[in-house]
């Protein structure tokens, strides 16, 4: 069968990769000098949620550093965090910016900034609790950052659609509108459940195409799927196509097999003008990685699309 999208038969990063860590999941990889650069989630050994720095000469063999970051104050005081997890990483005018899951009073949506990977900066959260997977636009649009999330509860989520907010200054934080919602079960079911935004979406021609992890609840719990849309490129707000089928499912062994099974959980995506390849979490325990052709997965949502 010709998929859309084609993964390893193994996952690039294993869940000992670091002494400390338990599982090393749900990470954000981008260009960084003559390699790349990475922000990754690495549980420890008491199951505590951190981020930690990386770097890459490949994109696939990857150093991580042994100690989680540890935050400077950036564009306010230092502010609580109780944890850090699930991080996505953009590159805006002059800085890298990091949007994450952070603990205060419950998950909202953590960011900071970087030149180097080495120094980073808290600044103000950009949501109240509850909320998860932030995602910026990798420019300002109409001139203001953008910013993706998934209103939630300080629970496992039985529910969630993506919204979008615009900041004039990275710190105040608006004009928040709704941009899809979970599916009918009768229409796409493994998408009926909640949604939340991946990678930092990827600029092409006919629009910003957002891969997306899409949830059903099953007798078993909770199976997360990917799935890609176009969305307007000036009114991100506006979805052009939506995919009616998943694109990525749990299927091999270490994504049905893990700490949390049946898991696929896109959070960055590496392009050129052809190809993309989707770094996500499998099975909240390893890291995995899977390729495709830019132009063969918008045909594939227009032809595939629930609009
Ligand atoms: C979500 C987050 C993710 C995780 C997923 C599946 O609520 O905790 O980090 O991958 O559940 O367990």
């Amino acid at each position: 069968m010709h998929s859309i999208i084609n993964r390893d038969k193994v996952s690039i990063i294993g869940r000992y990769q670091i002494p400390s860590s338990n599982s090393i999941f749900n990470s954000a990889v981008i260009p960084f000098g003559n390699g790349f650069a990475g922000v990754f989630r690495c549980d420890n050994k008491a199951v505590q949620m951190n981020i930690f720095a990386g770097f890459s000469k490949d994109g696939i063999n990857w150093e991580i550093e042994h100690k989680p970051i540890q935050m400077k104050a950036g564009n306010t005081k230092m502010i609580e965090s109780d944890y850090k997890y699930d991080p996505r990483v953009t590159f805006i005018e002059d800085r890298y910016w990091i949007t994450w899951c952070n603990g205060y009073h419950g998950p909202t949506i953590g960011i900071a900034y970087t030149y180097d990977f080495k120094e980073f900066f808290q600044c103000e959260n950009a949501f109240l609790p509850f909320n998860r997977n932030g995602v910026l636009f990798p420019e300002k649009i109409n001139g203001k950052y953008c910013m993706l999330s998934r209103p939630s509860d300080n629970e496992h989520t039985p529910f969630g659609d993506i919204y979008l907010s615009y900041s004039p200054d990275m710190k105040y934080w608006g004009e928040h509108r709704c941009v899809m919602k979970v599916t009918d079960f009768k229409e796409s079911a493994w998408q009926c459940t909640k949604i939340g935004a991946g990678p930092v979406p990827l600029k092409t021609k006919e629009g910003w195409l957002l891969f997306y992890h899409g949830v059903i609840n099953t007798c078993n719990g909770f199976r997360y799927s990917m799935g890609a849309a176009l969305l307007d490129l000036k009114q991100p707000d506006k979805v052009l196509y939506r995919s009616k089928d998943y694109l990525l499912a749990p299927a091999t062994q270490y994504e049905l097999i893990g700490d949390v099974p049946n898991v696929v959980f896109p959070c960055a995506a590496l392009n050129d003008d052809e190809k993309v390849a989707v770094y996500y979490g499998a099975a909240d325990t390893v890291v995995g990685v899977a390729f495709g052709y830019i132009n063969e997965i918008i045909d594939f949502l227009k032809n595939n699309s629930i609009n």
